[in-house]
């Protein structure tokens, strides 16, 4: 068997995703660049409501600090236009630096720049700024979706701004160094009602550990995994990139499964649970599904990992 772009249709074909994100996501990119930022500005505050954001721990700032301490010595003309670039993807030095920090760099990033916005250090949203009608009714769109839907828009928005890699030639990706494996002592053991899989316990497992270079262990030489609105990333060596540079520190707790023949001696496993990020902690279950699809040695070939449309989502294992 070989991966093809319409393997992830073929396993639990019946599963629902969280459409309403990538709905959103079109619309707000409708939006002026200056539209966008105020819309992020307000869509943080109404989030920040329900939900807390634990930076600390979650991120490493030395990566992003010269750009912040550039952007802090800016005047306040030039800081709303820096920010204004990135929602723009415009072509500056900045907007270039920031296209190549991991996601999780980004987000410390800009955690900064709010907190320094809310203490008069960075230029604020002007007071008074008044949303166009279109960004108002996305905002009202965003505060009707759960939570777990929410933060992955806002995830979004902030991986795209910036310069576009594709334009870029040759580049260094920063990351953050690699988290360190959990020591076994500490390591915790996940159960899945209706699935006893060991290689799926294992992934589980692992991941939680951050144990990445035994996680790859699991898959074929060119298996590959679909993250949530993302097309697959194929192959060994790209998904254990992944892994180390955007996957620490994740909190995975299925819940329940199944698992059936999926011809030429392969099987299929669909499981779903909730997910913590670091950000929120306990704060937030995302709820998601794996859908696995394991060879005749028990080897990952495919896995999928979707953001449902609801809760009940949970509860549909159908094939
Ligand atoms: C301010 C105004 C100006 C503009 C901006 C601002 C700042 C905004 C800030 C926003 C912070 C947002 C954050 C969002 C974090 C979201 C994290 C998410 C994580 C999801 C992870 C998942 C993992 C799933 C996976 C599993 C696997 O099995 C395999 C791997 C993987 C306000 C200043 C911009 C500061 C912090 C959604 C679902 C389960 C696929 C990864
Ligand atoms: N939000 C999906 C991811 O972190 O890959
Ligand atoms: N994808 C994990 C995180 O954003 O923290």
């Amino acid at each position: 068997m070989s991966f093809t772009l319409s393997t992830p249709r073929n396993i639990f074909p019946h599963t629902l995703s969280a459409n309403a994100v990538p709905a959103l996501i079109a619309r707000f990119n409708q939006l002026s660049a200056e539209d966008r930022l105020a819309w992020i500005w307000f869509a943080y505050l109404e989030i920040a409501k329900t939900i807390t954001v634990a930076a600390s721990g979650a991120v490493n700032m030395e990566f992003a600090e010269p750009t912040l301490n550039e952007i802090k010595k800016m005047s306040f003309q030039e800081q709303s236009q820096v920010m204004c670039d990135l929602a723009n993807h415009a072509d500056t030095t900045i907007c270039r630096t920031y296209a190549t920090w991991t996601p999780n760099i980004k987000l410390g990033f800009w955690y900064q720049l709010g907190e320094w916005m809310e203490q008069g250090i960075v230029a604020p949203i002007p007071e008074g700024y008044k949303l166009s009608a279109n960004a108002n009714a996305v905002l009202q769109t965003l505060i009707g979706l759960d939570s777990g839907q929410q933060i992955t828009v806002l995830h979004k928005t902030i991986v795209n701004m910036g310069f576009d890699t594709s334009k870029m030639g040759e580049f260094t990706r920063v990351s953050e160094p690699v988290a360190p494996p959990t020591e076994m002592s500490k390591r915790t053991k996940v159960a899945i009602a209706g699935v006893t899989n060991s290689t799926v316990l294992s992934y589980m497992n692992l991941l939680n550990a951050n144990d990445f270079d035994e996680l790859i262990k699991l898959f074929t030489a060119d298996g590959a995994l679909q993250p949530p609105f993302k097309r697959p990333i194929v192959g060994k060596d790209a998904v254990l990139k992944f892994f180390k540079e955007e996957c620490p520190n994740l909190k995975l707790a299925p819940e329940r499964g199944v698992s059936e023949p999926a011809g030429d001696g392969y099987t299929q496993i669909k499981v779903t649970g909730k997910v913590q990020t670091p950000w929120f902690g306990a704060g937030v279950g995302m709820n998601m599904s794996w859908r696995f699809l394991l060879n005749s040695e028990n080897k990952i070939f495919f896995v999928a990992i979707d953001l449902l449309a609801s809760p009940k989502e949970l509860l549909n294992l159908a094939r």
